[in-house]
């Protein structure tokens, strides 16, 4: 196996033996397949579209979840992922046959294949041989991952573009072509960050055309005393349904990790057993499930492969997928039947405390416009010198640690600005606020950077700048799956400089492509705190 898609990747260059995610051998060619056969398929339905022909939403959603089914910490299931190959093949298999201009056509669109275990070890990211190319086709593959797992989540409250699939579809077929330059793919990868933001934009009003618009909100980290469930991963949808399905039935919801910001929403605050947050980010469930005490259900990535002690009560839904953990699932708009959950929930004790307090968020764009004056006026004063994006993921590495300094070390009149489960490095600090403003602001899920695009594009409106960058904004993100790596894409799309990264660069970005995005974006690595708290706020 070799795989090196996010920043825990061993040594920095790749996981070769197992993943430090927990995933083996077995699994990793398998999802390797799994991309490889979806390439092909999105070859044929990307030919077909230039024919003149339509492509069923049911193929978009095919690619989609196979994408998603492959990100980091989604599915363990090497059965699942030879399920969605055998599907996928079949699928393109039928649309092969109506392609008219077949010489168009690369390798993978026609191939059939029979001996998965064979054909698996040959597809693997190594099969480029050049590194640049290599790296900058994964680049793009991993930013369509994170735009594919954006896509689903809209599609589940049965919003759809058309457009972005079709991009989807075209980039990946692309990511197959060598007749492609590294000038062809870096321009592809900008494009791939244009499609990021059309798809964050529609999980934006998936989400908020269903739940309205995030509000200011304080959350309960502490526990109450029914047994609960605890709802981790992205999926709005899946919550709401758990939330209908345990009414009256005496057990609590709680989110977890990047659950939480779905407290911020209008809608969901009329469930009284919808109790609060519980733990913190991703990797540290090992040991907050256990201490839960009740079933889990991830709908989404941040599986980290659970512990036996545990193992009964992890349930999975959509693309996560885990070896030996019961699965619940519908298709897109039909209701999932989580009854075996809530009985299991019924049985256990309720959550261990292992918190107390409360957080605020629920800053997204809607909730941040209107505050605007106030904020508008708090940079005018002078009471805000300087905002600081903070967003992007949190991670087990030591390393890490850096943005707890960071955060802590930053001067009073400086505010960050946040999405995604990075938070959980700061939002516990008791920062303060400047008159009223809160100092972190939370936007919400990674998805949501985009609220804190729209807020940046908003204040260069109000203050009459022609540049995003002459905005007092530095970006100091941090990164671990490839969700993160669309987001980036999209800020540097909307032609954000001088984006800070880590803890690590990526090990798929190859030394030719890593100066491309240092001279043409000023991407920068981190450095010591004391530095970088200088160079990010002084300058
Ligand atoms: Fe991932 Fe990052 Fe959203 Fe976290 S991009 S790691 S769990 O912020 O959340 O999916
Ligand atoms: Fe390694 Fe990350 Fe790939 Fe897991 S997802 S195998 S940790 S590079």
């Amino acid at each position: 196996m070799f795989c090196y898609q996010c920043q825990e990747t061993a040594r920095n260059t790749g996981c070769t033996i197992q993943g430090v995610c927990g995933k083996k051998a077995t699994t990793a060619i398998m999802q390797d397949l799994l991309i490889y056969v979806t390439k092909g398929l999105s070859a044929v339905t990307t030919q077909l579209r230039k024919e003149g022909k339509s492509v069923d939403q049911e193929v978009n959603h095919l690619v989609t979840v196979n994408l998603f089914t492959t990100i980091t910490n989604a599915n363990f299931d090497d059965d699942v992922i030879k399920g969605r190959i055998k599907k996928t093949l079949e699928v393109k298999k039928d649309l092969y046959a109506q392609v008219e201009d077949k010489d168009a056509l690369v390798k993978a669109a026609g191939e059939e294949i029979t001996d998965y275990d064979t054909r698996a070890k040959e597809v693997g990211v190594l099969a480029t041989e050049n590194e640049d190319i290599r790296s900058l086709r994964e680049l793009i593959t991993y930013g369509l991952k994170g735009l594919a797992a954006y896509s689903k989540h809209a599609n589940a409250l049965l919003k759809d573009n058309e457009e972005v699939d079709a991009f989807i579809q075209e980039a990946l077929a692309k990511t197959l072509d060598d007749s492609l330059t590294v000038d062809d793919l870096v321009a592809l990868t900008l494009e791939t960050g244009k499609y990021g933001v059309d798809g964050m934009a529609l999980l934006d009003e998936a989400n908020t055309s269903a739940y309205g618009h995030p509000e200011i909100t304080e959350v309960d980290i502490g526990v109450r005393k029914n047994p609960g469930i605890l709802v981790s991963g992205h999926d709005l949808k899946d919550l709401e349904m758990l939330l209908e399905q345990t009414q009256g039935t005496g057990v609590d919801v709680y989110t977890h990790s990047e659950m939480l910001p779905a407290h911020y929403y209008p809608f969901f605050k009329k469930y009284e057993n919808f109790a609060g947050n519980y733990g913190n980010a991703w990797w540290k469930q090992t040991e907050e499930f256990e201490s839960f005490n009740g079933p889990i259900l991830m709908t989404t990535n941040c599986v980290v492969p659970p512990r036996a002690s545990y193992k009964d009560r992890l349930w999975t839904t959509g693309a996560a997928g885990v070896d030996g953990c019961k699965h619940i699932d519908a298709p897109y708009g039909e209701t999932k039947d989580f009854s075996a959950l809530i009985e299991q929930a019924k049985s256990c004790e309720a959550p261990t405390e292992i918190e107390t307090g409360k957080i605020v968020g629920g800053f997204a764009h809607n909730q941040v416009f209107a505050l605007a004056d106030q904020v508008v006026e708090a940079v005018k004063s002078g009471a805000i010198r300087k905002f600081v994006v903070m967003a992007g993921c949190d991670g087990r590495q030591k390393s890490r640690n850096y943005y707890t300094e960071f955060a802590s070390k930053l001067p009073h009149d400086t505010v960050i600005l946040t999405a995604g489960c990075a938070k959980y490095k700061y939002n516990k600090l008791n920062l303060g606020d400047i008159n009223g403003i809160p100092r972190v602001l939370d936007a919400g899920q990674c998805n949501d950077s985009y609220s804190l695009a729209l807020i940046a594009l908003k204040l260069k409106e109000i203050f009459n700048l022609d540049d995003i960058n002459d905005l007092p904004i530095a970006f100091n993100i941090a990164w671990y799956e490839q969700k993160a790596v669309i987001v980036l894409l999209a800020l540097l799309y909307l032609g954000v400089k001088n984006i800070h990264l880590g803890p690590t660069l990526p090990a798929f970005l190859s030394p030719n492509v890593a100066n491309v995005l240092v001279e043409q974006f000023g991407i920068a690595g981190i450095g010591d705190v004391d530095d970088d708290l200088k160079l990010l706020v002084e300058a």
